[in-house]
């Protein structure tokens, strides 16, 4: 596969690069279960990232990615650690990395943007990316409208690069289904949040585990920052002052902070559950190496004598 060998890595599944859940722990024990684990680098201060970095180097030797997530203002600053720190993959989030692609391809390392778009996609095959994640509206956080099932196809006739699928993958029909699409890997967040490895708080895995089908909402639409996350106070008092016309720099006072304030403290109430339409399905806490091989195994077993075997 092509994911695989591009990557150095075992299986074909990448984790997600979630704002505060995927720190060196987590990541690390993606890769040792043999995915491509994440360090989030989210709004982290830069020197932090480089933190981040050494210690998952301490617990794995396995390769390792960070995720640059573009609206962060110190973006241009993390972008040059990942060089500095000899990090070999990188995905980005939210915006457009084009103007980081010469010093990332320059220092060998592996560029995937994740899109929402085809003429996003599109754009990233010509600056350089080495494949792309084509991210569905049902991921959780920030995303965009179309649907995995739309989506993934389309990117996959419109580039030549290899295509990873996200957006409510969390098992090994999921994963399927993914590669019958023309995806070659898939990322999966909600699952990975879950994990025994990941640092989220309690309280936060238990809202993912006991949420329902249809428990997410989509703050933000109305100001072009669409953020998926579980129903709770949070989102009423959101959506509430959003109909009310609120200008979104005060919704922005509203949620500043939030997404610590349940990853971290558990405070699941009133702060920001970030998770995909497919948190109804994640029933359980496993590490990332049971994670891994339940999908893999389930995946063999159901593409077993098809042209998508492996
Ligand atoms: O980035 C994500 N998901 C995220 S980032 C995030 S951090 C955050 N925290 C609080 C509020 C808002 C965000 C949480 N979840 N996924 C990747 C992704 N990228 N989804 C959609 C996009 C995207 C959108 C527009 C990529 C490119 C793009 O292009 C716009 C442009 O600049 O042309």
């Amino acid at each position: 596969m092509r994911v695989t060998k591009l990557l150095g890595i075992e299986y074909p599944i990448i984790q997600g690069g979630m704002a505060w859940v995927a720190d060196y722990h987590l990541a690390a024990a993606v890769a040792n279960a043999g995915g491509l684990g994440l360090i989030g680098a989210a709004s982290a201060p830069p020197e932090v990232v480089r933190e981040q970095i050494r210690e998952a180097k301490k617990l794995t030797d396995k390769p390792f990615g960070v995720n640059v997530m573009l609206m962060n203002p110190n973006a241009e600053e993390v972008a040059k650690i990942v060089v500095e720190e000899g990090i070999k993959v990188v995905t980005t989030g939210a915006g457009n990395p084009a103007k980081f692609m010469p010093m990332w391809k320059e220092a060998g390392v592996k560029v995937i943007p994740v899109v929402a778009s085809v003429a996003m996609a599109k754009l990233m095959e010509r600056a350089g990316a080495d494949a792309v994640v084509a991210e569905g509206t049902e991921s959780g956080g920030h995303i965009g409208s179309a649907t995995t099932m739309t989506l993934v196809p389309q990117v996959v006739d419109a580039v030549n690069i290899p295509v990873i699928a996200a957006g409510g993958i969390a098992d090994g029909r999921g994963f399927a289904a993914a590669l019958m699409l023309g995806a070659e890997a898939v990322q999966m967040g909600t699952r990975f949040c879950v994990a025994t490895e990941a640092i989220t708080h309690a309280n936060y895995k238990e809202r993912i585990i006991k949420a329902k089908d249809i428990d997410s909402e989509v703050t933000g639409l109305s100001h072009g920052h669409p953020v998926r996350q579980l129903r709770n106070n949070m989102t009423k008092e959101y959506l509430r002052l959003e109909k009310e016309g609120v200008p979104m720099e005060e919704l922005e006072y509203l949620t500043l902070g939030s997404l610590r304030k349940a990853v971290m403290d558990g405070d699941v109430t009133n702060g920001t559950v970030m998770a995909g339409q497919i948190a109804g399905m994640v029933k359980k806490v496993q590490s990332c190496d049971e994670i891994v091989q339940e999908i893999i195994t389930e995946a063999r077993e159901l593409l077993k004598g098809s042209r998508f075997s492996f």
